[in-house]
């Protein structure tokens, strides 16, 4: 129990069922009898969250006290899950509740079921911001995560006849038992208007920001308690709210708008999560909502800083570091610069030092896509003032590139803020880059390619500046409470201090050759696919032989990833399947999950593709022995929690050099199970923790991939030299698949064909055939694949995110821990 050092708090059984009758009684107006388990969530996270107020009390006392210096991690995305589990696994009362409950007569695994996703994001970003904010807190360091209190998180999807269709998340109807709201902190930004020139008393020139309109921003705040229930730090969300004022003479000249729009405005832009990923739409709101919980941010750190230090922004670099992550918060930059020139009214480079001795940024992603570049005109109407400050301040960094290659125009076109294109644009990430004073990527790979390719002028201007830190995932929400079975069978042979010391894990290795420990690991992977039929059942209606290789690919749905090389391969081993009912092979289920952008019209044809092919193999009993194909419809955290543990493969077969780092791949190696994948992103580190024995590497490189597409990459040879390939196409253009409906999934043939095959997924098909074969090969041996499954468990320690977050304190941060008592 890693709690049972903190004396004040009672963790007895008794006191916890005490404290949830209590609230069932005095929060939910309701009894033991009636209680659904709805009403037993809430009064459970009640009982819990009195504990973790305690902390969080206590935590921010110190903070004060000791005045620390802490991390500020802006983020746009907080994939934060559900955290009643979470919380309960932290305070070392995972145990202690389920028993209280069964007293109770309530089982613990459908309670917790009652609890909906907190889905503030929409992929590997969010989750990143999520793992960190929990390691932070269970190291001791003081930090605060910022972003948005979306009143609709990412969508929710139903699957109906095969193709997606998105429903709003609606996951605060019944109330939210973690948050609180803090009026008392409400800050207020401004947005659109104009600037004003004018002259100081010394004859300097001045600026002043008219305002068209002031939206208020209510933080809430959700507790993020650290394993082992000492530090509790917070994530502070903002809604925005009307203020009241509107300029009305500036922005709507003249012309009478009803009262009520101005609030349906101003409360829009909390509203919803964007559920692009990877793609840039460059709509207003958005960059409304960027601005929205930057400026907010920013205000609550400096009252708080001010409450500290006054007026003396000497020491403001010394207290605060502002970690970016990625472009989104990047106004914050200009914002930051704003107060302090125009407000504070320090001079130029003064506030330009703070500045770049404040802002840290993490880069996720190279896709040229996904780089955000909003134009100068629309900045220019929604925050007239941080334009000036932009050019202003890419006007002082050209004159430096200007000293560094003096001459040398192109130079400068490729480093400027602005790009000078037919509509003037700002470039977030070259703003980002300037005014921080550390730059990452999230794996050594795509680090790597950070230099070399997307910033390497910026990297000779500013040698040491970009540097990496591999991702990570924290053990305790990714293999101590989704896995019990494989925690509870870790613990028993090298003890149970590894969910903070997750190198211990390497203990385990001596046992991968043991009889006895293969045989327990393999029965606890069979009961979690176990599990996971029941699920599929339940979810599709589809059996599945939990016998069959459990093979997983889950992650957004996008063409870089490759769904569709593995839908190829499916198709495939179809085909094998007719032409040969001998087909050597090992009964596999292929099961995917993944959410498309609403506007993403090919993702959206491969997920009704998957769908469709499925319902034709599992319905085909010439084949349906051999192969099964799932869609699980709505993934989320909740959904990868259950998915996760029971996997025997794990697919991550992305184009070499797309995927900066991939997170997932860590989640299911964690659990035992074995990657087929790429040379891509933190393949390439499991790849080197697992040994080249223990993963199954395929495809080109990085070097080849730029090698293919220089001397001009030709899908057709593929096509046409390849038998296999050519069927399993044109099969699409059949109506095999869609009766009826023939053409329903040619767009995808297309897209690898005439589209060009951007993702050059032809190109390593028949590698990952034959990677495929060696799966089933060593699958068919049951000691090996034991010893691989395990070694996977054992070789996982580096990618803790508490070693990601060390990586980030050592380099960048420069943290002090500050525990409590
Ligand atoms: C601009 C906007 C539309 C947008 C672009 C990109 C919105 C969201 C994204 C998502 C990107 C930044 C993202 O999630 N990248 C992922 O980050 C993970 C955490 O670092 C990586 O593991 C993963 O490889 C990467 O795709």
């Amino acid at each position: 129990n890693p709690v049972s050092t903190i004396p004040e708090l009672d963790l007895s059984k008794k006191a916890f069922k005490e404290a949830v009758v209590r609230h069932l009684h005095s929060t939910l107006g309701t009894d033991e009898n009636k209680a659904n388990n709805h009403a037993w969530f809430k009064a459970a996270s009640a009982a819990i969250q009195e504990l973790v107020l305690n902390r969080l009390r206590k935590t921010q006392k110190s903070h004060y006290l000791n005045d620390t210096r802490a991390v500020h991690y802006f983020s746009a995305e907080f994939l934060m899950g559900r955290l009643l589990s979470n919380n309960m696994h932290n305070f070392g009362l995972f145990e202690t509740a389920q028993a209280a409950l069964q007293e109770l007569g309530v089982d613990l695994t459908d309670v917790l079921e009652e609890e909906p996703d907190m889905a503030l994001g929409n992929g590997g970003l969010g989750r990143l911001a999520a793992c960190y904010i929990d390691s932070l807190a269970t190291m001791d360091y003081p930090a605060i995560g910022y972003g948005i209190h979306y009143e609709y998180g990412l969508f929710r999807q139903e699957i109906k006849n095969g193709a997606q269709i998105e429903r709003p998340d609606n996951w605060r109807d019944y109330g939210n038992p973690w948050e609180i709201c803090r009026p008392e902190s409400i800050q207020e930004i401004s947005l659109y208007g104009y600037v004003e020139t004018k002259y100081g008393k010394k004859g300097q020139i001045q600026k002043e920001w008219h305002p068209g309109a002031i939206v208020k921003g209510l933080p809430w705040d959700i507790p993020v308690v650290g394993y082992g229930g000492k530090t509790v730090n917070v994530l502070r969300l903002w809604e925005s709210q009307a203020s009241g004022y509107f300029n009305w003479d500036v922005f709507n000249a003249g012309g009478y708008v009803d009262a009520e729009r101005e609030n349906v405005e101003a409360e829009t832009i909390s509203k919803v999560l964007y559920p692009n990923d990877e793609t840039e739409a460059g709509k207003e709101l958005r960059l409304i909502q960027q601005y929205f919980f930057s400026a907010c941010s920013l205000k609550d750190i400096i009252r708080r800083y001010k409450r500290a230090h006054g007026d003396d922004w000497s020491r403001f670099t010394d207290q605060v570091v502002i970690q970016l992550n990625d472009t989104h918060p990047a106004i914050a930059i200009p914002e930051l610069m704003r107060i302090l020139v125009d407000r504070a009214e320090l001079d130029w480079d003064s506030a330009w030092e703070i500045c770049q001795n404040t802002f840290a940024y993490t880069n996720h992603t190279l896709l040229p896509e996904a780089l955000e570049k909003w134009p100068a005109r629309m900045i220019e109407k929604v925050l007239p003032r941080h334009l000036e400050i932009i050019y202003e301040i890419n006007h002082r960094f050209l004159s430096e590139v200007e000293k560094k290659w003096p001459g040398d125009n192109l130079m400068k076109a490729k480093l400027s803020i602005i790009e000078e294109s037919n509509e003037k644009m700002v470039r977030m990430g070259n703003l980002s880059v300037i005014g921080a004073f550390a730059v990452n990527g999230v794996a050594e790979i795509h680090s790597r390619l950070v230099k070399q390719n997307l910033f390497p002028e910026f990297d000779a201007l500013y040698p040491g500046k970009l540097t990496n830190v591999t991702n990570g995932i924290t053990p305790r929400r990714w293999l101590k409470a989704c896995n019990p079975l494989l925690s509870d069978l870790i613990s028993k042979k090298i003890g149970n201090d590894w969910p903070l010391h997750l190198s211990k894990l390497d203990d385990l290795s001596t046992l991968a050759d043991n009889k006895t420990f293969q045989n327990a690991f393999m029965r606890v992977k069979q009961k979690n696919k176990d599990a996971l039929a029941k699920e599929i059942k339940q979810l599709t209606g589809i059996s599945v032989d939990t016998k069959a290789i459990f093979d997983i690919q889950i992650k957004r749905l996008h063409e870089y990833k490759r769904q569709h090389l593995n839908l190829l391969h499916i198709l495939a081993l179809y085909r094998r399947l007719l032409e040969n009912p001998d087909y050597e092979m090992h009964p596999r289920v292929f099961i995917f999950g993944a959410k498309a952008a609403p506007g993403y019209a090919l993702a959206k044809t491969i997920i009704y593709a998957i769908n469709k092919v499925a319902d034709k193999i599992n319905a085909d009993v010439r084949v349906n022995q051999k192969i099964k194909v799932v869609f699980l419809p709505n993934y989320r955290v909740s959904l990868a929690e259950k998915m996760i543990p029971a996997a025997d493969v794990s697919q991550q077969i992305s184009t070499a050099g797309k995927e900066a780092s991939g997170t997932g791949n860590m989640k299911l190696a964690l659990n035992g199970a074995l990657t087929i994948g790429t040379l891509d992103g933190a393949n390439i580190e499991i790849a080197e923790e697992v040994g080249d024995d223990n993963i199954f590497i395929f495809g080109n490189t990085v070097e080849q991939v730029e090698a293919l597409t220089a001397r001009g990459y030709n899908p057709y040879d593929y096509y046409y030299n390849n038998k296999e390939i050519k069927a399993v196409l044109d099969w699409l253009d059949s109506d095999y698949f869609t009766p009826g409906q023939p053409g329903e999934l040619s767009p995808l043939k297309q897209s690898m064909l005439d589209g060009g095959d951007p993702y050059l997924v032809l190109a390593d098909f028949e590698s990952y055939s034959e990677a495929n074969i060696r799966l089933d090969e060593a699958y068919k041996d049951k000691t090996r694949w034991a010893k691989m499954a395990i070694l996977n468990t054992a070789k996982m320690g580096k990618f803790t995110s508490d070693r990601s977050i060390e990586d980030y304190v050592s380099k960048i941060w420069k943290l002090e821990k500050c525990g409590i008592e």
